[in-house]
């Protein structure tokens, strides 16, 4: 199956928008234990299931409308993008499955993450854009077929629709009808992110390319699956006890083994700079020194810190340029 049949077996008939605009918010996610490999290439079919939480205010809020003239427009906060762009292209094409002849949109986005900087801002866009089209043609989905629509945009973005912990599961179907994201029933008020931004720039490998190539590539990745699952249930009972210590470890072990993967693969895949490598060190010194954080790092040079409040102010010290995020200021609210 293609995209357009399964955006059809979830929308049915329903393809003309009962709206003139609609507007959605999505949260950006950072994984616990990653996504990293498809089962399948077109549907962003994960090879395993991940976990992941939500990062409050920080995301995309999106605004779509029936455009009056013929083309699709789209703007970043506030910039109207050009259309050749890949970043206006993947919008275009996945607009292209839900339009009839003659539609076209106009989508307007602001994002408060940096773009393209391993901060997850496809993760939140496309999540965004899928509750946006969700209310523009009144479809009244449920969450796990939004979840659906979402990851056909990018993967992570079937995670993006919740605030809290969440876990995206792979599922076994060929179509992907069973892969979708669920909201975890677990909260742990006193968590904290941090941001450690090194570099906004875009990165030289898109995440979807690195994946294909670890997993062609890569001779160790046949050890990733039990890995992850394992960290999973790992990460899962650490939340039930809130055994920090327990959390942490497996988090970050699991962000340095999908690192790991990448190096080994050939030609090698290294989305870390110095900076990176001065950062990770940082935290293992703060680690020695009593200080409980960890780092997780996705397709870019940039770490995410995880920590407990009571630790904020110290680790604000230490880490003058971080940006503390709290995921739980808008817990709970349903897509
Ligand atoms: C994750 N990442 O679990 C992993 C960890 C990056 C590192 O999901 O091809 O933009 O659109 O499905 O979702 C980034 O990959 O890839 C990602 P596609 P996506 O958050």
């Amino acid at each position: 199956m293609d995209k357009a049949a399964i955006v059809q077996t979830i929308i049915g008939n329903n393809n003309f928008p009962k709206n003139q605009q609609a507007t959605a918010f999505a949260p950006a996610n950072i994984a616990l234990a990653k996504y990293w490999g498809k089962r399948e290439e077109n549907l962003n079919i994960p090879v395993t299931n991940s976990l992941s939480i939500s990062l409050g205010t920080k995301g995309s809020k999106t605004t779509i409308a029936i455009n009056d003239k013929p083309q699709d427009e789209i703007y970043l906060n506030a910039q109207l993008v050009d259309n050749t762009s890949t970043f206006a292209q993947n919008i275009i094409d996945y607009l292209s499955l839900f339009r009839v002849p003659g539609l076209y949109f106009k989508v307007m986005t602001n994002s408060n993450i940096p773009i393209a900087a391993g901060v997850a801002s496809s993760a939140s866009g496309f999540a965004a854009l899928a509750t946006a089209l969700n209310n523009l043609y009144a479809w009244q989905l449920a969450s796990q077929e939004l979840s659906i629509l979402a990851r056909l945009g990018s993967g992570s973005a079937s995670r993006s629709l919740w605030h809290g912990f969440v876990e995206w599961e792979a599922g076994t179907r060929a179509d992907g009808l069973d892969c979708f994201a669920k909201l975890l029933p677990y909260s742990w008020p006193q968590l904290r992110l941090g941001l450690l931004l090194y570099s906004t720039k875009a990165k030289s490998i898109s995440s979807r390319q690195a994946m294909k190539a670890t997993v062609n590539h890569c001779p160790f990745y046949s050890l990733w699956p039990s890995r992850v699952n394992a960290a999973i249930t790992k990460i899962k009972s650490a939340i039930i006890n809130q055994d920090f210590s327990s959390f942490g470890q497996t988090l970050e072990t699991n962000a340095l083994e999908m690192h790991a993967l990448m190096l080994a693969t050939y030609p090698p895949i290294i989305y870390s700079n110095a900076d990176t490598m001065l950062g990770r060190q940082q935290v293992w010194a703060a680690r020695n020194q009593g200080i409980e954080v960890y780092f997780t790092q996705d397709a870019g040079a940039n770490l995410k810190l995880i920590f407990l409040q009571e630790q904020e102010l110290l680790i604000q010290q230490l880490f003058p340029q971080l940006e503390i995020v709290n995921p739980w200021e808008e817990f709970c609210k349903k897509p």
